[in-house]
């Protein structure tokens, strides 16, 4: 490339811009970067090829004042591909898909075969047609397309130097990296353009949009419903069925179970309508119940459209088989040492803990949909003993559950105690799922750096059992 720059170009060239391939003759020549960028085209490639190999490929902005310099060749007949570059520097695709019907009968138009040398009428580009097989990806055809921001050419060197003109065909506003009507929504984030990319963006401004999220079980974090996960499993929820009904509407649209729920796009007259959420089960597959639950939600229509946004929650009791479980989990009581990586034990030291603690007792506090405490009669942890509202039990090893109960929702405190004094709590009251006794994070009490007395890991050096956490500060075993 060096050595190319002081020789003179073997051609030159310039691109003009067209809004689509029918208004080719209204192409024109960028005056400016910001033009460019106005149009999704941010850069132009340059690539040489002779024979399929590549000889030559460089890269301008879209923007050039004159003539873009194309490379030194040695005489001979050259393919020269000129493609426009999206922000990120990467061309737009030039494919064609397996269902694609192309006219093998004809050559050179839009839609017939390419000719022998993979050339196509002006404006147009060599697509070819790919179809994915198990040895890898297989062409069926090569046809012409109007292909975003593509142009080719063969050109003969050895005479007069050529002076390209490509004509690049813009990119579609859902594909060009802008937010053509200023939603703030870009390309396929763009409501109007999930619904039909060929439209453009501003295709939904008077449709009705409806932005759905479902919750369970109170708006419990932990109670989700991907398939196929843990948390999905005591729920038993796989669909969301989205019902519209009013004016003579009635479209139902079912979505696989999924905390924000994809956006529905509507157009619609002006008028009230009702949305039916309804949650679903696998119809006893897997070992779960079918279980149905719904909620209604009113949305008003005018002349610009609606907008609903919502979340839905199903509470345990709204499950048409109420949702019925135990309550517990496996209290993990978190040691941080500075400069070390964080770890979580049971309730004895074990042999890469920083500390020598053991953890006596435990105290639940469990919390039901409406933040009150339930009776440690009604919940019966095996082995606790009442103390007001507090379930209080020898420190567990295993994960801990209360007798069955019908869900709401619930919430677990726990605090860890050495003797009488509380070493360790949960921040803040844990989601927690029916049957489900997930690990439960206990961080350190300390004051002023320092834990309580009775909560130390140590006084001196030598209470420090672990050789890789040897030096006693603060009470607390820390590297050395
Ligand atoms: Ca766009
Ligand atoms: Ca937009
Ligand atoms: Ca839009």
């Amino acid at each position: 490339m060096a050595a190319g720059c002081s020789e003179p170009p073997s051609f030159e060239l310039r691109w003009s811009i067209a809004e689509s391939f029918e208004l080719l003759g209204d192409a024109r020549t960028p005056e400016s970067q910001a033009e460019c960028t106005a149009r999704g085209i941010d850069g132009v490639r340059v690539v040489t090829t002779q024979g399929g190999l590549t000889i030559d490929s460089r890269e301008f902005d879209c923007f050039v004042d004159g003539l873009a310099p194309g490379p030194t060749l040695e005489a001979g007949r050259y393919l020269v591909e000129v493609m426009g570059l999206r922000r990120t520097q990467t061309p737009w695709s030039c494919q064609l898909d397996s269902t694609y019907i192309g006219d093998p009968n004809c050559t050179g138009g839009l839609g017939c075969a390419c000719d022998e040398e993979g050339l196509c009428d002006e404006g147009l580009s060599c697509a070819s047609q790919l179809q994915s097989t198990a040895d890898g990806v297989e062409i069926l055809g090569r046809f012409c397309e109007a292909c975003t921001a593509r142009s080719s050419f063969v050109i003969e060197i050895g005479g007069e130097r050529p002076e390209l003109d490509a004509p690049l065909i813009s990119p579609l506003e859902c594909d060009d990296g802008i937010d053509n009507d200023g939603d703030g929504l870009t390309d396929s984030l763009d409501p109007a353009c999930a619904r039909d990319p060929s439209r453009g963006e501003s295709s939904d401004l008077d449709d009705t949009t409806i932005a759905l999220q479902v919750s369970f079980l109170g708006g419990n974090n932990a109670a989700d419903c991907i398939p196929g996960t843990n948390q999905a499993a005591p729920l038993g929820v796989s669909t969301i069925r989205t019902r519209l009904t009013g004016n003579g509407v009635d479209e139902v649209r079912d979505d696989i179970c999924q905390r924000a729920l994809p956006l529905q796009l509507f157009e619609l007259a002006p008028g009230d309508y009702q949305v039916e959420v309804t949650g679903m089960g696998n119809d006893g597959a897997g070992g779960l119940e079918a279980r149905t639950l719904s909620e209604t939600l009113d949305l008003s229509v005018g002349e610009l459209g609606g907008f609903l946004a919502a979340t839905v929650d199903f509470a345990g009791e709204e499950f048409l088989e109420p949702v019925t479980g135990t309550v517990g989990g496996l209290p993990r009581f978190v040691f941080e040492v500075p400069g070390a990586s964080t770890m979580a034990r049971g309730c004895s030291p074990s042999n890469n803990s920083s500390s020598p603690l053991e953890i006596d007792e435990v105290d639940l506090t469990v919390l039901d949909i409406d933040g009150q405490a339930v009776d440690p009669a009604t919940l019966a942890f095996p082995g606790a003993s009442a103390v007001g509202d507090v379930s209080r039990l020898a420190c567990p090893n295993t994960g801990l559950e209360s007798s069955v109960l019908n869900w709401g929702s619930y919430a677990l405190s726990i605090e860890g105690r050495v003797g009488t004094e509380v070493c360790f709590r949960t921040a803040d009251p844990v989601d927690v799922l029916p049957s489900f006794p997930d690990a439960i994070q206990l961080q350190r009490v300390l004051v002023d750096g320092q834990p309580p007395a009775g909560c130390e890991d140590c006084s001196v050096d030598a209470d420090c059992t672990n050789p890789e956490f040897p030096r006693c500060s603060a009470g607390l075993c820390l590297l050395p």
